[in-house]
């Protein structure tokens, strides 16, 4: 369909991408006000002039950097448009007694103005009545030979039409983002936002490539589910290959332009959740076989482009069913069926070769019953042989609170206290850092010195508003200290860098997609060159050195040993008197930070 289905549910959700899920036929309204109107499908105008049967529209601008030639065409004749039920794989009809007209500015955002009117269009529904159906024929005859003149004039369209008709999508292999080549290091001084001014992938920095210290993922929710949602506000964002629906076939060519945006922006790795990549179904058979359906596809691109899951994950905060929680659900029933959807993520995950599995706990609370889950996926893991790293991603109190992941300490605790401690390691995120009350490098240090420091959700938050943005990270002062507790691990492989960063509401073209990955990929690149400056100039190390430097003694090694008790120190106290404490040259230290950055 061309016209997007407007799912009320996301209205009000503090999760800003567009659920998989949508709710059962009955929750929908079938006919359409102001507030739940179908939005316009952003696919670029035709290169033909409106059809007499199209409802008026503007006349098309130029294609804007990486948009389709192609435009939806408007709904074929009937009396209703049928909506395809993504999650009961029913439909139903709404009768179309709304009129659009909507202007596509040079970038991806339409200005709809969607009017419930109940006149009927009279061009549209005069063409199809029966009196001149011949009538009809002569003309879609006519438009199959201009259409074909066209091809052979201007050539094959480019992007795949995001119509009722474009089944042929699903084999579709063109281009989803033509205007866009493959990003290259162009170096500090280049001016063209899509090139890397300081990330190169080859280049080695303290003996490792920068590719191999990053490990960049994209994240498939925010860069291919991402509606710019937000919790006051709808959708902003229509990729042109978007039909506004959930369906199969949606979501397969969406997967092909997952693929076609990672090789050419240069990323290796990709992460997902079940739900954002396949469309729910009734029953878990078919939520299943959907997921099955997709992956196959997924496993056949990402070999062709010798591409890589980072990680995948299981979404379990979006139904309904896990409004109490998923592992920690009051719901006996709910439990099993997270079980049941973990089990399949993890095989999808290992299916696709996948590095790392995650476990975000959204909404769940701190319970026993999440450590017997955790063990329960320990033994799964196992039993099928995925040699993956588990991860536990922490967050506080969004939604839930009481979290048994609040942050990183809490998240170590929970798992010695489960003797889990050996089979997870954490994910962190940056901008969860921030909303439990932490710096992103407090986060990363307080997992590496526990030896957990598995993966990081690159992002950040603003520090003005209250939630989770989920902005790219653009601070090259943070990004440093996060490279400086990656060196110091060594790397955070088999985890990476994922980008679990989404575009802000405002940003609606599809080259803003590239821009906003290449400035994070640049900004943790500049954090990696001035953290290894940092190192190979050792300033602040002999600074940190000095201000430690009464410990370099027999008495402190004594101490570091376990071997100093209180009566011995008691002794040396009234022996030394009074000590010197000298300044730590904080002011200093920020001083050389800065001299690289
Ligand atoms: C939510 C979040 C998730 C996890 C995976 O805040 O970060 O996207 O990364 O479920
Ligand atoms: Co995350």
């Amino acid at each position: 369909m061309g016209f997007p289905v407007f799912d009320p549910s996301r209205i009000g959700s503090e999760y800003a991408t567009p659920p998989s899920y949508q709710a059962p036929s009955s929750y929908h309204s079938h006919s359409f006000d102001r507030h739940s109107a179908p939005t316009p499908s952003m696919t670029h105008p035709a290169p033909d002039p409106p059809a007499s049967d199209t409802p008026a529209a503007d006349p098309p601008p130029p294609p804007p950097l990486g948009r389709p030639h192609r435009v939806t065409r408007p709904p074929p004749c009937g009396t209703g448009v049928t909506f395809i039920h993504a999650a009961t794989d029913s439909s139903f009809t709404v009768s179309r007694n709304w009129t659009k007209k909507f202007k596509l500015p040079n970038s991806g955002t339409a200005e709809p103005e969607i009017s419930n009117s109940s006149t009927p269009l009279p061009l549209h529904t005069g063409i199809c009545l029966k009196s001149i159906e011949m009538k009809a024929w002569g003309i879609f005859l006519l438009l199959l030979c201009l259409q074909a003149f066209a091809d052979a004039v201007i050539g094959q369209s480019q992007t795949c039409p995001a119509d009722e008709n474009a089944s042929k999508c699903d084999e579709w292999e063109g281009e989803f983002f033509p205007g866009v080549d493959k990003i290259k290091y162009e170096g500090p001084s280049s001016k063209n936002p899509l090139s890397f001014k300081w990330y190169n992938a080859e280049e080695e920095i303290l003996g490792k490539k920068m590719k191999d210290w990053f490990r960049f993922s994209v994240a498939f929710w925010h860069t291919f589910r991402g509606t710019g949602a937000d919790p006051f506000g709808a959708p902003t964002k229509y990729w042109p290959w978007e039909d506004g629906t959930n369906s199969l076939q949606m979501a397969k060519r969406r997967m092909r332009a997952n693929f076609e945006f990672i090789n050419k922006l240069g990323v290796d790795w990709w992460c997902f959740h079940d739900r954002d990549i396949a469309p729910d179904g009734e029953t878990l058979e078919k939520a299943n076989a959907n997921l099955d359906e997709v992956v196959a596809l997924a496993k056949e691109l990402q070999t062709k482009g010798k591409k890589k899951v980072l990680w995948g994950t299981a979404q379990l905060f979006m139904h309904p069913r896990y409004m109490h929680g998923a592992a920690t659900s009051s719901e006996l029933g709910a439990y099993a069926y997270a079980a049941a959807q973990v089990k399949k993520a993890i095989e999808v995950t290992h299916h696709l070769g996948g590095e790392n599995y995650v476990f975000w706990g959204g909404r769940e609370v701190s319970s026993d019953v999440q450590a017997r889950f955790f063990e329960a996926a320990v033994a799964y893991k196992k039993k099928i042989g995925f040699n993956g790293t588990l991860l536990i991603e922490p967050k506080p109190q969004e939604p839930t609170k009481h979290q048994y992941d609040w942050d990183a300490a809490t998240t170590a605790n929970f798992l010695r206290k489960y003797g889990l401690i050996g089979e997870f390691k954490l994910n962190i995120e940056c901008n969860h850092a921030t909303l439990s009350g932490h710096s992103c490098h407090h986060e990363l240090e307080t997992a590496r010195i526990n030896g957990l420091l598995g993966n990081i959700d690159a992002n950040t938050g603003d520090p003005q508003v209250g939630w989770d943005t989920d902005q790219f990270l653009v601070d090259i002062q943070e990004a440093t200290m996060i490279m400086l507790s990656v060196i110091r691990n060594g790397g955070i492989a088999p985890g990476g860098f994922n980008f679990d960063a989404k575009l802000r509401r405002e940003s609606t073209d599809v080259e803003d997609l590239f821009i906003a990955h290449i400035i994070g990929m640049d900004t943790m690149a500049r954090g990696l060159r001035n953290a290894a400056k940092l190192i190979e100039d050792g300033t602040l190390s002999e600074l940190v050195r000095k201000r430690y430097q009464s410990f370099d003694t027999e008495i402190g090694a004594q101490i570091e040993a376990g071997k100093a008790d209180f009566d011995f120190l008691e002794k040396k106290a009234k022996e030394w008197g009074e000590p010197k404490v000298a300044s730590a040259k904080q002011e200093l230290a920020e001083m050389i930070l800065h001299s690289v950055l």
